[in-house]
């Protein structure tokens, strides 16, 4: 029995460094924050018991240099790291330092992240394990393929639409959609120069194009005594560039037979690379309701609360336990999905052009209220930095039923309020009454068929300044001997009430 982790140093920043402290402090284990210059006054290093710092704000020179990280783990006297996901979350060479250094690394073996790491060496990892991967072609050398010519020839045999992948890649870098032979060789050969730049690697694989997919991913965990269970799906094909905007669980197109099936094969998935802790396998899952392996995330994802909401379970007190050699505590057949949760990722960005929009948050009102959290990294005062991603947090309501779920969303949408700079707030509030949102038909050519989302506030509702007058115009009606206001604040139909609510919006304001 390893001895149990009594001080954990978490190597992140933001709030997923806050989330995994709340999970500590629950446990009476003790944290480490790092800090780059950038972050000396962030609210993780705030929360931490003890803060060291890392360096310089580029993450080049802070919080992805394993040395520092190390140095700090040590001075600190923390027995275990928490990467919290990016940074050096996947980072095999990180998970072996870590080892090397007699620190547990709170996530996979390195060789786990190894396995998955490489794209074409886990879709033959999968295919050998019967996994569905999506046909294609990893080249004759198994890892791309001799010349450019080679690959049109397997392309021509697949059909086209296909799509080129850098095996380094992952999560869309690199990769490029050909729907017609001749742009087939140049398509191959930018795909290869952008491999090599970008991974250090020029090894391209093709695929069948799916057309307009969903984005399924299963939540599994696995312990260090062979159990390997599935918390069942998250629906993230509400994306942009990749960038995952509204993820929830379940999901509106996954029946109870399809769940089983999926759950069933990560799980295999997971234990053919003799997986340990949280993963996450992608499917895409067609239009005709096939389903195909598309990489494994070796980490905790951004997205995890929504799992935890629909399971009643905390994936970082799991993680914690699993560092800790212990056995997950229930079996499969002890998870039940209740009711459903959403998440919207609220940024910092313009949002129309979606551009980051750095700078001091100067006023902050998160929302609360019944089944309402939101997983924040900043407070009043705090700055969203050039250096890192702009997320300000995660929103995520849970409902018994979906339909509430989104009711609920919407609700909590209208009590956020940031101040000082730019969010996608008013883009959220706009999705989430969107028809087709609404019904759960949407796939990953969502946004893109819904430009009208993105499109400048227009109605008097769309944004926070409209939606403060409409709200203190209710109030006022209300006032006058009118109809109760139709927001559901029975408080604001008083005077003062009325008043102050105005002032206080209008000081929201910048
Ligand atoms: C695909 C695909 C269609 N067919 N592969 C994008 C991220 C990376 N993990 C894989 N991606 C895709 N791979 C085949 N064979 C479509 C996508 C894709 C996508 C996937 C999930 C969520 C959003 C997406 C947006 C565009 C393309």
């Amino acid at each position: 029995m390893p001895r149990p982790i009594k001080k954990i140093l978490i190597a992140n920043r933001g709030e997923i460094a806050v989330r995994v402290m709340r999970a500590c402090r629950e446990l009476g284990i003790k944290t480490v924050a790092i800090y780059s210059d950038a972050d000396r006054a962030a609210l993780h290093v705030r929360t931490a018991d003890e803060a060291y710092p890392v360096g310089p704000p580029p993450a080049r020179e802070s919080y992805l240099d394993i040395g520092k990280v190390l140095d700090a783990a040590k001075k600190s006297g923390a027995d275990a790291i928490h990467p919290g996901y990016g940074f050096l979350s996947e980072k095999a060479e990180f998970a072996r330092a870590c080892d090397k250094a007699g620190v547990i690394f709170i996530g996979p073996p390195a060789d786990a992240i190894d396995a998955m790491g490489d794209k074409t060496r886990a879709r033959q990892k999968m295919m050998s394990a019967g996994v569905p991967v999506v046909p294609g072609d990893n080249g004759p050398s198994g890892r791309g393929f001799p010349s450019a010519e080679a690959a049109l020839e397997s392309a021509k045999k697949i059909g086209l639409p296909v799509m080129l992948k850098a095996s380094a890649g992952g999560g869309g870098k690199g990769m490029r959609l050909v729907d017609d032979e001749k742009k087939f060789i140049a398509a191959y050969q930018g795909a290869q120069r952008e491999a090599k730049s970008a991974f250090g690697d020029d090894a391209v694989y093709l695929e069948k194009a799916v057309i307009r997919p969903r984005h399924i991913e299963i939540q599994v965990f696995a312990d260090t005594h062979g159990n390997v269970v599935h918390f069942f799906e998250r629906d993230c094909s509400i994306q942009r560039r990749h960038q995952k905007v509204i993820e929830e669980a379940p999901s509106p197109a996954v029946a109870p037979e399809l769940r089983a099936k999926m759950g069933a094969v990560a799980v295999k998935a997971a234990a053919a690379v003799n997986y340990v802790g949280a993963g996450t396998c992608e499917f895409l899952l067609s239009e005709d309701g096939n389903f195909y392996f598309l990489e494994m995330n070796t980490r905790l994802q951004v997205e995890h609360p929504v799992t935890e909401m629909i399971t009643q379970r905390d994936l970082v007190r799991l993680q914690i336990a699993v560092a800790n050699g212990e056995k997950l505590p229930f079996a499969q057949d002890d998870l039940k999905v209740h009711g459903a949760a959403i998440e919207c990722r609220i940024y910092a960005e313009d949002p129309i052009k979606f551009l980051p929009s750095p700078g001091k948050i100067v006023q902050y009102r998160q929302p609360t209220g019944p089944y309402v959290r939101d997983d924040s990294g900043i407070y009043e005062g705090s700055e969203i930095s050039v250096f890192y991603d702009p997320m300000i947090s995660k929103l995520i309501t849970w409902g018994a039923t979906r339909a509430e779920a989104i009711e609920r969303m919407e609700r909590a949408l209208m009590e956020y309020r940031v101040g000082g700079i730019k969010t996608n707030l008013a883009f959220h509030r706009r999705v989430l009454r969107e028809p087709d949102f609404r019904s759960g038909k949407y796939s990953t050519a969502y946004i893109e068929g819904h430009k009208e989302l993105l499109a400048k506030p227009i109605a008097l509702d769309e944004d926070d300044d409209a939606l403060d007058a409409a709200l203190a115009a209710a109030a006022l009606h209300a006032l006058e001997g009118g109809v109760q206001p139709t927001a559901g604040n029975g408080a604001a139909a008083t005077a003062t009430a009325a008043t102050e609510r105005s002032a206080w919006q209008r000081s929201s304001r910048f």
